[in-house]
């Protein structure tokens, strides 16, 4: 695989600073030489700036950093189009906020190709807030309800392509609020919470969703926040909640990412190195990654429904 390594310092998508630092982070916990060693060529592309942007203020004051992130949306949106012309996008945020541009980009693409794409959501929280909705004003809390065409984002630019709510997975549930738990019980998202996981583990889930990506020959983007994994192993987050994935449940999801070969692109997005020892979670999200790229112990594949 060409791997296309994108830095996005976006740092404006909530109140606390230290995510600008996560490209260089893990470019230093190894990334390029994990994906080189497992046979891939890597095309490290820098980190971008955001689009100047101008956007009329909204009704809803708590909104905070709007130019910036709509800036950063028209950068991304064309920076994901253009690599996922030539390879695997690999975002390396920089917070949440970077998906609005990345995802609303890959869905570009896969419209081009004429093929459905389809979304994976590993994170504590849904981030399916609309800029009405938002009580905190982090816009890094919005990206799946702009990319699935939610109404509420008239500053943002208009979604080349919209992802049905019903190709979207989110697993690693345990942090919603009352209106986005509202919009998404209506909608057909795929919705694994952390009690779906004790009771059933994650491969049950996450299996039927991939049967469902091949069903229709999907794509397959993956949007990976660190606060997916519990923080006793990944503490390096803004929004740390209790009762994360462990270690083992992260890896065992990303080897049948790899095993499907749906997936076309990857966001690694929250990492705040500052908040760190020795770079554990930037270490961590690069294994990860290495996982999701073909890493293995043992060269078999999942026996899945056995
Ligand atoms: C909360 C927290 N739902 C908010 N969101 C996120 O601020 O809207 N934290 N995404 O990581
Ligand atoms: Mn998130
Ligand atoms: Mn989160
Ligand atoms: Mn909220």
């Amino acid at each position: 695989t060409d791997c296309i390594l994108i830095g996005a310092p976006v740092d404006c998508g909530k109140q606390r600073r230290g995510c600008l630092m996560g490209p260089d982070a893990y470019r230093t916990a190894g990334l390029v030489e994990a994906l080189q060693g497992l046979g891939h060529s890597v095309m490290d592309r820098g980190n971008m700036t955001p689009d100047p942007a101008d956007p009329p203020p909204v009704a809803n004051k708590a909104v905070h950093h709007l130019p910036q992130t709509v800036g950063w949306t028209l950068s991304l949106m064309r920076a994901a189009q253009e690599a996922a012309k030539e390879g695997f996008p690999i975002f390396m945020g920089g917070d949440h906020a970077l998906s609005l541009g990345s995802v609303a980009g890959m869905a570009a693409h896969a419209a081009q190709l004429d093929r459905p794409l389809f979304v994976l959501w590993l994170d504590a929280h849904t981030d399916f807030h609309t800029l009405e909705t938002t009580t905190s004003g982090n816009l890094h809390g919005t990206p799946l309800a702009y990319v699935t065409g939610q109404k509420g984002f008239d500053p943002f630019p208009p979604l080349p392509s919209v992802i049905p709510v019903e190709r979207v997975g989110l697993i690693g549930l345990r942090s919603v609020d009352p209106e986005e738990r509202a919009a998404l019980e209506d909608g057909e998202a795929m919705l694994v919470d952390m009690r779906m996981i004790d009771e059933v583990g994650i491969a049950r889930p996450l299996g039927t969703f991939l049967d469902k990506v091949a069903a229709v020959d999907g794509l397959l983007h993956v949007s990976l926040d660190v606060d997916f994994l519990d923080p006793a192993v990944a503490p390096a987050v803004g929004t740390t909640v209790p009762g994360g994935a462990t270690v083992r449940e992260a890896h065992l999801a990303m080897e049948m990412l790899s095993d499907s070969g749906r997936v076309c692109s990857l966001d690694l997005v929250e990492l705040n190195p500052s908040l760190d020892e020795r770079g554990r979670t930037a270490s961590l999200m690069v294994d990860l990654c290495a996982s999701l790229m073909g890493r293995r112990v043992f060269d078999r594949p999942t026996p899945r429904g056995a």
